[in-house]
């Protein structure tokens, strides 16, 4: 090989970008320095019984005093890009109505810092953390609540949009909705499937608006975009009762979300199957469909398991987080498990991303998650965490995969860099390729990190 490659080596596409994310609440901590407001996981993680062992998001990693420390982690480890999200109470505590300037002054110094060390900041405008007084008038069920969030939007995106291009409006509006307000699992830690449809159509709306916001302020080089948690549904069987089970799983984890946003509004087969929750569609008004169908830059897509279903009795309504689901048994993770206990599939990440490509050819689409968490053993001041390892480099040569076979795919976050505030397991789950000791807030890096590096340096896998 004149150019001196092993043949073998994977080779990623030039510009192909690497990097790690993290969400406002799960690691910054401080959270009533500067006038933040109460959101909805400070209420919940101070309710008994809703986060495993009671932890809170106090202090986390105090990433919003250690920002400095944590950037330059990151660029000892030569991370390009980095996505961190905005907390709406720190800019608006209500939620609405005053700005915080302090609050926005914490993002203005974690961008600067982030350009400063050659780190391109990639902003979330909503992980999760609504405004508490928001909730208390409805939350993401109230459709005044997409309004509010294009308003909050449009505040951050004036104030940073000078440094940072690179912009999503939610993650996750699936965890958002489902988890929150149909399954319970997550803030508010409501149980009302018909409410959940209801908290999925404001919350689309809320994107579209904001979308219409920024649109309206941004320059050429700027790209806008929505993040979502997309799952393939793999099941034992190909007869009819099979395919209806992953048709229905499908419809609700995957389709009913993404297919609004390519502008062709909620899947019939969907609406079908939900319609015995009641007139949940009755806020859907005119105007909104084509609100949400704002044409986006990019799809970020959070990839961690594929999803494994069986049919069951048609009458058996399926307990868990999808609204208005029957006849569908939901089956426990398959792989060899992570830490977690979740499923080990990479495979399903490179169907996952052909897929997309094949729903969205024109849309490119970048990893804005991806990762494992297992516990960690400090041996002689060093982490190796093989099994985290392991699963990096196995999605990242599934995405290598999907990328041969023509998906458009930009870059690959790590999800995370550092251990984290996972959520209704608080602390119990580390996710981190930077180790966080929560007693003292030492950070060391993980051999999973060095490999991340690797790969950023020289954005090729070794065969
Ligand atoms: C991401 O969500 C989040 O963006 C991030 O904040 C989080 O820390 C990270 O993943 C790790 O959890 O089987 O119906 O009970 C993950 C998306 C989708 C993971 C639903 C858990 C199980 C739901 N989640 N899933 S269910």
């Amino acid at each position: 090989d004149p150019a001196g490659l092993v043949d073998s080596d994977l080779v990623f596409p030039p510009g192909f970008f690497w990097g790690a994310a993290t969400a406002a609440f799960q690691i910054e901590g401080a959270v009533t320095a500067d006038g933040r407001g109460q959101s909805i996981w400070d209420t919940f993680s101070a309710t008994p019984g809703k986060v495993l062992n009671g932890d809170t998001g106090d202090p986390a990693c105090d990433h919003y005093h250690r920002y400095r420390e944590d950037v330059a982690l990151m660029a000892e480890l030569g991370l390009e890009v980095y996505r961190f999200s905005v907390s709406w109470p720190r800019i608006q505590p209500t939620g609405s109505g005053r700005v915080e300037s302090r609050g926005l002054d914490f993002y203005d110094r974690l961008v600067d810092e982030l350009l400063a060390q050659g780190i391109r900041p990639m902003a979330t405008l909503y992980h999760w953390d609504l405004p508490q007084a928001l909730e208390d008038k409805g939350g993401w069920v109230n459709r005044d609540t997409a309004q509010r969030f294009a308003e909050y939007s449009s505040i951050v995106f004036s104030a940073l949009s000078d440094r940072v291009r690179t912009w999503s409006t939610l993650n996750e509006p699936w965890c958002s909705a489902f988890l929150g307000y149909c399954g319970g699992i997550h803030a508010p830690g409501i149980t009302d499937p018909a409410a959940s449809l209801k908290a999925a159509h404001h919350l689309l709306l809320g994107h579209g608006l904001a979308m219409q916001a920024l649109r309206a302020q941004s320059q050429p080089d700027h790209t806008l975009s929505i993040v979502l948690n997309l799952s393939p549904v793999w099941t034992d069987g190909v007869d009819h009762e099979h395919r209806e089970a992953v048709r229905k799983v499908d419809g609700l984890q995957n389709r009913l979300l993404l297919d609004p946003l390519l502008g062709r509004g909620y899947p019939a087969d969907v609406l079908a199957d939900v319609d015995w929750l009641g007139d949940w569609e009755m806020v859907i008004r005119d105007g909104d469909m084509d609100a949400i169908a704002t044409p986006i830059d990019w799809l970020g897509v959070n990839f961690y398991q594929p999803t494994w279903v069986a049919p069951a009795d048609p009458a058996f309504v399926t307990p868990g987080n999808m609204p208005g689901l029957k006849g569908v048994e939901m089956l426990p993770p398959r792989g060899p498990l992570t830490g977690f206990g979740w499923g080990q599939q990479a495979d399903a990440l490179t169907e996952l991303l052909l897929w997309l490509h094949n729903q969205a050819p024109k849309t490119p689409i970048v990893v804005t998650e991806n990762g494992s968490s297992f516990p960690d053993r400090i041996v002689g001041g060093a982490i190796m965490d093989t099994e985290r390892t392991q699963y990096l480099l196995n999605h990242v040569r599934a995405v290598h995969t999907a990328i041969t076979n023509g998906a458009d795919v930009r870059g690959y976050l790590a999800w995370s860099l550092l251990d984290n505030f996972e959520w209704a397991v608080g602390y119990s789950q580390r996710f981190g390729i930077i180790h966080v000791d929560f007693e003292t807030q030492k950070r060391t890096i993980k051999q999973s990190a060095q490999t991340l590096a690797t790969l950023a340096r020289t954005n090729r896998l070794p065969a």
